[in-house]
């Protein structure tokens, strides 16, 4: 079943330099597809809109705060059962939880600052993608 999906490199992820280790990771699963790539800075509306399902919860300011700290690389992918191979690749929200040999594992400590976003669901992968990369066919 082919799929797309929407993975950010969280502003963590880019200040680290870990930008080629968590590409290489998606890019040498196989017959997956890279078809957008970008780095840039996310206006405080983007992330309402995008991170809108967790306003009101007491992480929510601060999320939102990391998230403009710095620039992300938001990127398209597709392919073979994409949106749950992302979130497997990643790791669970937080990062001690997450095993070893995930990107959460291998370098988070902090829930919040655990590295990638990669879309939940078939109906979240649609709603993000229309945020981020409205022009795409
Ligand atoms: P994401 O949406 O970023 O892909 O992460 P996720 O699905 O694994 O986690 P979610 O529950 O959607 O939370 C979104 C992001 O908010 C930060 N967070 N901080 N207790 C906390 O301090 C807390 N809980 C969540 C994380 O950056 C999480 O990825
Ligand atoms: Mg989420």
């Amino acid at each position: 079943m082919t799929q797309r999906t929407l993975v950010l490199l969280k502003p963590d992820a880019v200040r680290r330099g870990l930008i080629g280790e968590i590409i290489g990771r998606i890019e040498r699963k196989a017959g997956w597809t890279i078809s957008a790539l970008e780095l840039r800075s996310l206006s405080q509306e983007t992330l309402e809109q995008h991170y809108g399902e967790h306003k009101g919860k007491p992480f929510y300011e601060p999320l939102v705060a990391f998230m403009s700290s710095g620039p992300v690389v938001a990127l398209v992918v597709d392919g073979e059962r994409v949106i749950e191979g992302i979130r497997q690749l990643a790791g669970p929200t937080d990062p001690i939880a997450a095993a070893p040999g995930s990107i959460r594992g291998d370098f988070g400590v902090i829930v919040r600052e655990n590295l990638i976003h990669a879309s939940d669901s078939e109906e979240s992968a649609e709603r993000e993608l229309k945020i981020f990369f409205p022009n795409l066919v």
